[in-house]
């Protein structure tokens, strides 16, 4: 048992760099680049549409709420530290639905 907790120990000691490393940089279990990436992307689509009237206010703010909508899955995903294949699938699988909205909406003539 003695031997037992010395080599807890010896472990606790040697994890430690790699915890304080873990702390530094933000924690890959939760890290989504290709998501927060999209994220940037159909935001940007959406403000550009606003500007060159492909978007009424209305279809924006609509617009708007699917990002929202994807937000709050990344947040939910994230809370319990960490973003399973599963989880990511399903907010892409929404910024995929969310792409095809922003670009019906651009592409349907109505600028009123
Ligand atoms: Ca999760």
């Amino acid at each position: 048992m003695y031997k037992f907790k010395i080599s807890i120990a010896a472990f606790m000691i040697a994890a430690l760099p790699a915890l304080a490393h873990a702390q530094a940089a933000p924690p890959a279990s939760t890290a989504t680049p290709n998501i927060d990436k999209r994220k940037v992307e159909q935001q940007r689509r959406i403000d550009q549409g606003v500007k060159s009237g492909e978007l009424t206010e209305r279809e924006a703010a609509s617009l708007q709420k699917g990002q929202a909508k994807v937000q709050r899955m990344e947040d939910k995903a994230k809370s319990d530290g960490v973003v399973t294949d599963k989880e990511r699938k399903k907010i892409t699988h929404e910024q995929d639905k969310q792409s095809k909205r922003i670009e019906r909406e651009k592409h349907d003539r109505q600028r009123k």
